[in-house]
């Protein structure tokens, strides 16, 4: 285990991504002001409706390489990106699912594979998260206090992670070289039962760094709080924590309370002294950006790191 975790701990500072459909809405419903990547669920939009957000999700400017060197140059040295947040929606061809940016978006090209290719050119370790217990499209898929708002939500729980979730992680363990880190998120319903079969994913990458939110009695090499940092550190465990940059995971156009860079710094500083690492967010725009205060934010952190002698 050390051994696997050995460059975790160098590496200190990672950037979190957060795209999807729900970057389309972009925090907006009906035309008042809604959540980010939870709009599905906190809005209660159907299906149907929801899906025809993704045929506007057209990132035509999406420049993995740049996102890349925003983050080596920030002094990042990994990547966590939404393989498939808590709406399902996929970013690479799976072939388990229609309801992926392949065969169910404008753009119709895979997300994942540039991004792991531009990674690997610049040495920078490639992580996924994937939302193996929420799904809110595909039958059967949890939802966050058992609502179901639409009738072709509804299936089995078993069949969903049988059919769905363990095919999938399987897939993005395979098809992308070496894949760093599995972050998983908000373990709704797993059982031992279901942790087998994502270990049978899990297997596929020997090295791999995974997160606490597994569930079902995994308990996952690192403890992961969120939005906040731990007042002693987490003595004795491997700990990192995220953050957004203003309030929300996902490309929110209303959303205009950013942090500043000073404070960024500080709270990277404040981590790294408890021993921790810091996995900094980013929600790109529908047409592939980083938004330009996230950018600038990320520069201004590097340009304080090559002061301090550290990227
Ligand atoms: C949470 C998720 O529900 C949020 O959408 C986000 O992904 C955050 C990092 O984890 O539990």
């Amino acid at each position: 285990r050390n051994e696997r975790m050995a460059w975790w701990r160098e590496a200190k500072f990672g950037l979190f991504i957060h795209w999807g459909v729900y970057s389309v809405p972009g925090g907006e419903y009906q035309g008042k002001p809604a959540s980010a990547e939870w709009i599905m669920l906190r809005s209660q939009i159907p299906v149907d409706d929801y899906k025809d957000y993704a045929k506007d999700f057209n990132p035509v400017d999406y420049d993995p390489e740049k996102w890349v060197l925003a983050a080596k140059d920030a002094g990042m040295k990994y990547i966590v990106i939404t393989a498939k947040h808590h709406d399902g929606f996929a970013l690479y061809d799976s072939k388990v699912t229609d309801w992926d940016v392949v065969d169910a978006s404008e753009y119709g090209k895979d997300l994942l594979r540039p991004l792991a290719e531009a990674a690997r050119k610049h040495g920078m370790k490639l992580g996924f998260y994937y939302s193996q217990a929420q799904d809110w499209v595909h039958p059967g898929g949890a939802k966050h206090k058992n609502v179901q708002w639409d009738a072709q939500q509804a299936g089995s729980y078993d069949q969903y992670i049988e059919q769905v979730a363990a095919p999938q992680v399987k897939e993005i363990l395979s098809e992308y070289g070496d894949i760093a880190i599995l972050w998983w998120d908000t373990p709704v319903g797993v059982r031992a039962s279901h942790v087998e079969q994502f270990n049978l994913g899990l297997a596929l990458q020997p090295g791999i760094i995974t997160n606490n939110r597994l569930g079902g009695g995994a308990l996952g090499d690192t403890i992961t709080p969120e939005q906040f940092i731990p007042a002693l550190g987490i003595p004795g465990f491997d700990w990192e924590t995220c953050m957004t940059m203003n309030n929300s995971w996902g490309y929110r156009t209303n959303d205009d309370n950013w942090k500043s860079a000073e404070e960024l710094i500080r709270k990277l500083g404040d981590i790294v002294s408890k021993g921790g690492n810091f996995l900094l967010n980013v929600g790109p725009t529908p047409s592939g950006e980083i938004p330009a205060t996230s950018m600038q934010l990320l520069s201004q952190i590097g340009d304080w790191m090559t002061v301090n002698g550290e990227a």
